[in-house]
């Protein structure tokens, strides 16, 4: 149970689900197992879990958009491999993230139309542009170190196919962030220049890393229902704590500078205390109107469009497949 979450905050929309299952259902989350697709759980639960996987599978999909653009800029081969792999890497995250989805009934066209119509949601980082070639490294270091630290938790929720995806994923997650510190400690140790890069790059990727764990627990309306049934067990907050601790370690160990001039190291909580996040802007950014918001959607539907053509061509096969039988 997260340690920030008041569970008296809980409106259970399923108050008129049969009571005796409800307390079956919650025993076995109490007891650590997971949930699977054909067992009873909850209207609420099912809807919960819908919406956070769903926005989940339109990050990793939006998420390819970025890295994806400096594929053709790569400096050298092994870059441009490591990056193509990385890319492919997420498209794959978003198959995995709709599958499961799917177990609980919500249907891959209504998703993806959600998405394309932007209706939906998907994390606020991917609506940032990397401008340089340093931000490839920055993306795997914060980004995907961010992303890293949610999913394991994760990893750990109550719904069996969600968190047999985050293992999967995860695994995968820590060759992208390793592939991001690799490149950044290199920068920030390389020549000046380079220096520089990096430490424009952290710059810029920094308050919008913090950004991605979400808006902080005291006005994060879903955490005390996602904490109450095991699908949350770290909130925003504590999440966002353990990253900022361990990034700033790595930081000042090549020299970089966290550009935020009321960070402090609190000796008595042994916690590093960052200044004021503007969440004016992140809630620009969620609500459409970030610096990338109407590209990233312009890219997914022409996407989506042309490949109407796969789509049709998949279907006459499938037809003519089952005709033959
Ligand atoms: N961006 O009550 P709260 C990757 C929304 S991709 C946009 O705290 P919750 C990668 C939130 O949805 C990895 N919206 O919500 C891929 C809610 O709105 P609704 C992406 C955000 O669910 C490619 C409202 O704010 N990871 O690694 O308890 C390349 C109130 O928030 C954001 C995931 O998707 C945000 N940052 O907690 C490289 C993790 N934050 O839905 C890398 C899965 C909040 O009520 N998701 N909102 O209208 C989660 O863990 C949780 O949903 C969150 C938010 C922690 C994000």
């Amino acid at each position: 149970m997260c340690a920030n979450i008041l569970p008296t905050d809980i409106t259970l929309a399923s108050q008129n689900a049969d009571p005796a299952k409800l307390a079956a259902f919650e025993a076995r989350i109490t007891r650590g197992e997971k949930i699977e697709p054909g067992d009873w759980m909850p209207a609420e639960y099912r809807k919960q879990l819908v919406r956070m996987i769903s926005q989940h599978a339109h990050s990793e999909y939006v998420g390819m958009l970025p890295e994806g653009s400096w594929i053709t800029r790569a400096p050298n081969l092994r870059q441009k491999l490591v990056l193509i792999a990385k890319v492919q890497d997420e498209g794959g995250h978003g198959q995995y993230l709709y599958h499961a989805a799917e177990t609980l009934g919500a249907t891959r066209e209504e998703m993806i139309e959600a998405l394309l119509n932007g209706r939906a949601k998907y994390s606020s980082i991917f609506n940032y542009p990397p401008l340089t070639w340093a931000d490839m490294g920055m993306i795997g270091w914060l980004v995907d170190g961010a992303a890293i630290k949610n999913q394991t938790m994760l990893a750990h929720c109550s719904y069996g196919p969600y968190s047999r995806a985050m293992v999967r994923i995860c695994a995968e997650e820590s060759f992208h962030n390793k592939q991001g510190k690799e490149m950044i400690y290199r920068y920030a140790l390389g020549t000046p220049k380079q220096k520089a890069m990096a430490q424009d790059a952290l710059n810029r990727w920094w308050w919008p890393t913090l950004m991605m764990f979400g808006p902080h627990d005291s006005d994060s309306p879903n955490t005390p229902q996602l904490a109450r049934w095991g699908i949350k067990t770290k909130s925003n907050d504590e999440l966002r704590q353990e990253f900022v601790d361990e990034t700033i370690a790595e930081a000042h160990l090549v020299g970089l500078t966290i550009p935020d001039p009321d960070l402090r190291y609190d000796e008595a909580s042994g916690h590093w205390l960052i200044g004021k996040i503007d969440w004016d802007e992140f809630w620009r950014v969620v609500n459409g109107d970030g610096p990338c918001n109407k590209e990233r959607l312009a890219a997914r539907n022409k996407a989506h469009d042309d490949g109407q053509w796969v789509r049709e061509a998949l279907a006459a096969y499938a037809h003519k497949s089952k005709s033959a039988i």
